[in-house]
């Protein structure tokens, strides 16, 4: 008897990186988020998770399964069941409508999963896992949706994975909707809009963070006064000069927010009670380093944004890079080491 034929289809995705930031779930079984965020997609020449997914009636185990980084992963969470649930319901529809189509929705998946970056290092590695895992399955699939639409499916698998469906200049709107269905990604430019904008990545620790981004957020979200202000005031403003910057191409104000949100950010984690650290020394240095930066250019040419864990990100532009990178190495080496590695990223599209 011959062998029943594998599907498979690899995809990679890139990782994004916050400048207002995602923090805080006004419904955690969907995932919808307190505010709308924004962020720049990383070249996946530097970061990026890639996928394969694959499918078969031969397949002996009747489970699904994911190998993550070389080690089987625990897919049975709530969060990864329902992608998949989304995914597969949409290729039984494809399905049910041409009868010719072969049964991949009954097969039991396999997943293979490769971050070329530290998993779990506040590196984003959450967001670029489920957009292409999401990606991967739905090219398996031969889905038929446009990124937005895929972008609600990877949000239930991590929230800022919905941002890593687009290249280049993305936002992630809240939406207003109790069930989720506008809770999506969108683009607000592409990469080649502003294609100097160029990303240096300092890894502090490669170490897995001390507080999940989940929990961080859920003991934030009940229990941080200056939360509620972030939500209500500083988020909208933020997100609206944001798009300014962006648009207009501005980058002073486009470093200025992102500090200002990062800032704020960190600010509702220390007001959280416990309170929660994500920086630590080697951060602040690096904080240090690019006020210095800024100062010795006389004028803003490079920003600072952490997310939930020690790590910098330094957004610059290309004419800069000599000033910031050349700087950022000479003010860190005389101030503090403790840098473990670095790579420098452009804003990138997504072939
Ligand atoms: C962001 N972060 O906008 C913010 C900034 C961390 C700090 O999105 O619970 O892993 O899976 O929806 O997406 C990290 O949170 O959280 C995050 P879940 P996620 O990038």
């Amino acid at each position: 008897m011959a062998e029943a034929k594998v599907y498979r289809a690899s995809t990679t995705a890139p990782v994004n990186i916050a400048v207002v930031k995602y923090w805080g779930k006004r419904d955690a079984k969907l995932n919808l988020p307190t505010n709308s965020s924004l962020s720049v997609t990383l070249s996946q020449a530097d970061l990026r998770t890639l996928t394969t997914a694959s499918c078969s009636s031969s397949y002996s185990a009747t489970e699904d399964s994911l190998i993550l980084n070389g080690s089987p992963s625990d897919i049975t969470g709530a969060r990864t069941q329902a992608c998949f649930r989304a995914l597969r319901s949409r290729r039984s529809a494809l399905e049910a409508a041409d009868a010719s189509l072969p049964k991949l929705s009954a097969m039991p998946l396999r997943i293979v999963s490769e971050n070329n970056f530290p998993t779990a290092a506040g590196l984003a590695s959450s967001a670029a896992g489920f957009a292409a895992l999401v990606r991967a399955v739905a090219n398996l699939y031969e889905l038929p949706d446009s990124p937005a639409e895929l972008s609600l499916i990877a949000r239930q698998g991590s929230g800022s994975a919905c941002r890593s469906l687009f290249g280049g200049y993305v936002a992630w709107r809240m939406g207003d909707k109790e069930d989720g269905s506008d809770s999506l990604a969108d683009l607000v430019a592409e990469a080649s809009h502003w294609p100097e904008m160029r990303a240096l990545i300092l890894v502090a620790s490669a170490a897995k963070k001390g507080v999940s981004s989940t929990s961080g957020m859920q003991q934030t979200v009940a229990t941080s006064g200056l939360f509620k202000q972030r939500i209500t005031e500083v988020v909208p403003k933020n997100m609206e000069l944001m798009e300014k910057a962006v648009q207009a191409k501005d980058f002073a104000s486009f470093a200025e927010v992102t500090m200002r949100d990062s800032n704020s950010f960190h600010a509702t984690c220390a007001d959280t009670y416990p309170p929660i650290f994500y920086m630590n020394d080697v951060s602040r240095a690096a904080v240090r380093a690019v006020e210095k930066i800024n100062e010795a250019a006389g004028q803003t040419i490079a920003a600072y944004t952490f997310d939930a864990g020690p790590n910098c990100v330094v957004y610059y532009l290309e004419k800069d890079e000599a000033a910031v990178v050349g700087t950022f190495y000479k003010v860190l080496g005389s101030e503090v080491g403790g840098w473990k590695e670095s790579a420098a990223a452009h804003a990138t599209d997504i072939s």
